[in-house]
């Protein structure tokens, strides 16, 4: 056997720039890296040997480095990947709320934090946490239930193992998440004489799993009754390609089609089938539909309680759940039957076993009166004076610039919500909204990986002041890396949408608007000189109107561009919407919380658990 000298890290490294996807193009599109003792005399001595083939980019936080990762395979529905390396300390735990953000959002990252040293010869070195009772632990471990496949390199030859294990993670449809290989620093530096066939180029496929033909006829029994049935289009659709058979399919049958929050942008917003968004962010017209439905067909969901309301939404007492997933533990979730596959070939098996059934699809005036009521707050006249825009109104603007290849992007806030109720999707993908793990502080890294995913589309990041105070750093990065984004940063002092929260929980307004919380100086943070500091393009806009003309000025400016407007903290949009459950105090001094306790007791017995 021929083999090949080589460090253990210049080993993964090379061997990482050989998998390719069935496109041919690297899955691993990359890597970002942040430095230290734990992987820069590995790691990075092997990144750079290998940087022709395998880029390296420098970003300011590994977690946000991560966030771009992530958000670049959700983007390319899976279809490729980056990685990520830290040192073995604070730089690895930087990395764990990314970990989890892609573990619960099911997409690809490769995470290589470094590790102690294996030898241990030099123990307790710089940021290793030491467990008194077990010598196994290092702080990597924390780790562990957040990736879909954990490892410890401890020798060399372990990644002959390791690494296709991973690849394999990242390329199964069903077990897809983030895959965390703990590289101890001693072995990243150390040779072996590795197989040289170990680095010939290897194809992954990203396999479509048929269903069981049981379960098929099963399904299709129960679809074959069904007067009512309504599809739950999740974000299945998108990593499963599935858009043209979904459409397909609800046209045959004519069954209306709900989208949850990865699911939007399944079918273009006016398609005569989209009903809209569903659930607790949802709009009226797919609600009511899913209220009355007696079967509910889930395609790739997960079933969060924002699109379940809670489980309070299905409530027609003869509903029966259908879950077409490709992960089993979906597809049984909540007493639903099974029909575990791929979205595509699942839903052309059940059309053939359909034969000609033919449902009544519902009144198409529920979208128009959603769409009426939609409009309303979107298109709102300007306030009066001394009156601020509503978030709402933002919106507006933002989509009347937008053209139809414009990707819309957000996480936390008050913008996920919103945007799902009202936001017209038309091309697929057109909106990325992480909403499994809605973590503020994914916005702008998240935007930079949507842009390096898709380089030709316009990318609209939309942000709060809270989650572009929580994590802003790596717009220098997509400064110096020329990564043309959009944001648009809706400044209401402070958390506007849980401070709403707080206060229909019967609170008292407390620590979430900045004026509400502990303070000498009230804050004046002046979001566009930050932003213009870390050499963004920035404009300070006070009327809508201003800002539609500056989202137009931005689509010509070479870089980044940051549009700040102050916006009103109090109102939503008060139609649509579901009941979602959220636990109120049992017992309080304040008698608004009391009455809301009774609102949530009374609510809570619409709730059907399976
Ligand atoms: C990392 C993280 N911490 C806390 C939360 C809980 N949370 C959700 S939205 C929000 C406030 C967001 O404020 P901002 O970005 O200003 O948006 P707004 O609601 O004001 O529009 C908080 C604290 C979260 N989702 N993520
Ligand atoms: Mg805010």
């Amino acid at each position: 056997m021929k083999t090949i000298r080589l460090t253990a890290a210049q080993a993964a490294i090379r061997y990482i720039a050989n998998q390719l996807n069935e496109d041919g193009e690297p899955f691993i599109a990359g890597c970002w890296a942040i430095f230290g003792h734990g992987n820069v005399a590995g790691i990075g001595e092997a990144l750079h040997s290998e940087r022709e083939r395998l880029q390296t980019w420098r970003g300011h936080n590994e977690q946000t480095m991560a966030h771009t990762a992530i958000a670049y395979a959700k983007q390319l529905g899976r279809r490729r990947a980056m990685m990520v390396t830290s040192s073995i300390g604070p730089g690895a735990t930087n990395m764990v709320t990314a970990a989890a953000l892609a573990h619960v959002n099911r997409l690809p990252v490769l995470l290589m934090p470094g590790d102690v040293f294996a030898g241990r010869g030099p123990d307790p070195v710089l940021q290793q946490v030491e467990d008194f009772d077990d010598g196994t632990v290092s702080a990597n471990d924390c780790f562990r239930p957040v990736s879909r496949y954990f490892d410890r390199i401890m020798r060399p030859e372990q990644l002959l193992t390791a690494l296709p294990r991973a690849f394999r993670t990242m390329t199964d449809p069903a077990d897809c998440g983030p895959v965390t290989l703990a590289f101890c620093q001693d072995v990243q530096a150390e040779a072996y004489d590795w197989p040289e066939d170990f680095f010939a180029h290897k194809t992954w496929r990203i396999r479509r799993p048929q269903p069981d033909p049981v379960e098929v006829r099963k399904v299709a029994d129960i679809l074959r009754t069904a007067r009512n049935p309504v599809i739950i289009a999740g974000g299945g659709v998108h990593y499963g390609q599935a858009h043209a058979d979904l459409q397909a399919f609800a046209e045959r049958f004519a069954i209306p089609v709900v989208e949850t929050q990865a699911g939007k942008s399944s079918l273009p917003w006016d398609h005569r089938l989209n009903f809209g968004p569903v659930g607790v962010t949802g709009a009226s017209s797919a609600n009511a539909v899913c209220a009355d439905a007696d079967v509910v067909l889930g395609i790739g969901t997960r079933f969060q309680d924002f699109t379940t309301g809670s489980w309070a939404l299905f409530n027609n007492p003869d509903r029966t759940l259908i879950s077409l997933n490709v992960q089993a533990y979906d597809a049984a979730k909540h007493g639903a039957e099974p029909l575990c596959a791929d979205a595509a070939v699942g839903l052309s098996a059940l059309a053939e076993a359909l034969g000609d059934a033919r449902f009544a699809a519902p009144d198409p005036a529920l979208k128009s009166d959603w769409f009426s009521a939609a409009d309303r707050v979107t298109d709102a006249p300007e306030p009066e004076e001394n009156a601020l825009p509503t978030d709402m109104q933002v919106i507006g603007a933002v989509q009347r610039s937008a053209g139809p290849d414009t990707v819309v992007m957000c996480a936390a806030g008050t913008m996920p919500g919103e945007l799902h109720k009202l936001w017209k999707a038309g091309r697929p993908m057109s909106y990325h909204m992480e909403y499994g793990y809605s973590c503020m502080g994914y916005e702008i890294a998240g935007a930079i990986g949507v842009k390096m995913a898709e380089p030709d589309r316009d990318v609209i990041c939309m942000i709060g002041d809270g989650s572009y105070m929580m994590a802003n750093s790596e717009l220098a990065t997509a400064v110096m890396m020329d990564i043309k984004i959009t944001l648009v940063l809706t400044d209401n002092r402070g958390f506007g949408c849980i401070n709403r929260l707080q206060m229909s929980t019967g609170g008292e307004q407390f620590n979430n608007l900045l004026d509400h919380a502990q303070h000498v100086n009230p804050s004046r943070i002046d979001f566009a000189a930050h932003a213009a500091s870390m050499g963004a393009e920035t404009r300070k806009v006070a009327t809508i109107a201003e800002l539609e003309a500056a989202l137009v000025e931005a689509r010509e400016a070479p870089g980044p561009v940051v549009v700040v407007i102050d916006t009103d903290p109090y109102p939503s949009t008060e139609a649509g919407g579901s009941w979602w459950e959220v636990a109120v105090a049992e017992v309080s001094a304040r008698e608004p919380v009391r009455k809301a306790r009774e609102r949530y007791m009374e609510n809570l017995k619409r709730q059907r658990v399976n």
